[in-house]
């Protein structure tokens, strides 16, 4: 199945704010230039209804607003953070395998717990549905399929707070009245070559000639979308992140075992991961020391912390710690010294919103 939390800044912001329930509620990245300058990142389904759409220019927003008291909100990633992690840690709980993809959706793997059947399937996600609504007073759209392409559209289909389950034999019944824009990997530049073609459903998709197809759009992406278009997706859901790490490591300008010009170094080094690991938008849980000494041999040290962070005085103090320790048990002088973070638990990348807006726009 796929989770899609429903206009998830948004309803963040109404959470903590009860008060805005009914109101237009506009989550906005304000460029700083002027007032209003800037685009919207979200927008509740009130607000939604008044044409209020991702990416739109704040001004205009505020323009189809006029009339209306509607509340023009500063995102606050930290926060919505929090309360995905929550929420990911409740949806984890109900899959065999777990892949969370950007801030909001999570593809489950429940084929065993669900004993291969569709109806227990829908059960567990309508529990899994009232659990967030319980702990975490959010809703969300599920959908439940044969694998995660029919799944991802299944959720797209009934929302917010909707719930649609595709039976493997209906998969493709249920793709094929639908824009071939629904599908992953066709933005408005294939989107409008398959136009031409005169392909506007995945139906008209599924029956066009796959050879043809291939020709006009390449091998893989024309046998990929031939596969899709009749719901065929082979793709795992994979747990990500665990096996990537980021680390720096630097020859010191002379062997030493002082501890003051070892964190001279290492603190440097923090800076260094700590910017990656904000340009990468992950947290980790990971914290690990490497040492070459005189004698080329190689060290490491690391500790799991408590909770993901991502914070730089963190990071820091935790390697103060560990080049502690590892004075202490090692005898030789130190040559080259690195940082390294790994057991990141978000994966996603720090898009800029265009690019975002590109991507996920239909
Ligand atoms: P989405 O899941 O695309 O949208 P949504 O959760 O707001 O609404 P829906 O009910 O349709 O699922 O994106 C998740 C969050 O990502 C969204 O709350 C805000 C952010 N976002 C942007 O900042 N810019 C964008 O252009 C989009 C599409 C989303
Ligand atoms: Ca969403």
């Amino acid at each position: 199945m796929l989770v899609d939390l429903d206009y998830f800044y948004a309803q963040c912001e109404e959470r903590r704010n009860p008060s805005f329930k009914d109101k237009p509620v506009v989550v906005c990245v304000y460029s700083g230039r002027t007032e209003d300058s800037g685009a919207v990142s979200t927008a509740n389904y009130v607000a939604r209804e008044y044409g209020v759409k991702s990416g739109m220019p704040i001004f205009l927003a505020k323009r189809k607003l006029k009339e209306v008291d509607a509340v023009f909100l500063p995102m606050d990633r930290a926060f919505y953070e929090e309360v995905s992690d929550n929420i990911m840690g409740i949806l984890r709980g109900f899959a065999d395998s777990f892949e969370q993809v950007g801030i909001d959706e999570a593809y489950l793997d429940v084929t065993q717990r669900a004993n291969g059947s569709f109806e227990a399937a829908y059960q567990l996600a309508q529990q899994l549905r009232e659990k967030v609504k319980a702990r975490e007073s959010l809703t969300c759209s599920v959908g439940v399929g044969p694998n995660k392409l029919v799944a991802k559209i299944a959720a797209d289909f009934e929302k917010p707070d909707g719930l649609t389950l595709v039976k493997p034999e209906k998969a493709e019944s249920f793709l094929a009245p639908l824009p071939v824009k629904s599908l992953m990997g066709v933005g408005t530049k294939i989107g409008k070559r398959m136009e031409s073609l005169g392909i506007k459903t995945i139906g008209d998709l599924a029956r066009y000639d796959v050879q043809v197809l291939i020709e006009v759009l390449g091998k893989s992406l024309g046998a990929y979308l031939h596969n899709a278009s009749r719901g065929i997706d082979e793709v795992p859901v994979q747990e990500r992140g665990e096996a990537e790490s980021i680390s720096r490591i630097s020859t010191l300008k002379e062997d030493t075992r002082d501890l003051e010009v070892l964190l001279e170094k290492t603190a440097q080094l923090c800076e260094e991961v700590h910017a990656n690991v904000v340009e990468r938008n992950v947290s980790f849980r990971s914290v690990g020391l490497i040492a070459v000494l005189t004698d080329m041999s190689i060290r490491s040290r690391s500790k799991t912390l408590e909770t993901p962070s991502r914070d730089l005085e963190v990071l820091k103090n935790t390697i103060n710690e560990l080049a502690g320790r590892l004075l202490e048990e090692v005898e030789l002088e130190v040559r080259r010294i690195g940082v390294k973070v790994s057991r990141f638990t978000q994966q996603e990348k720090q898009k800029a919103l265009t690019e975002f807006i590109e991507n996920r726009s239909r």
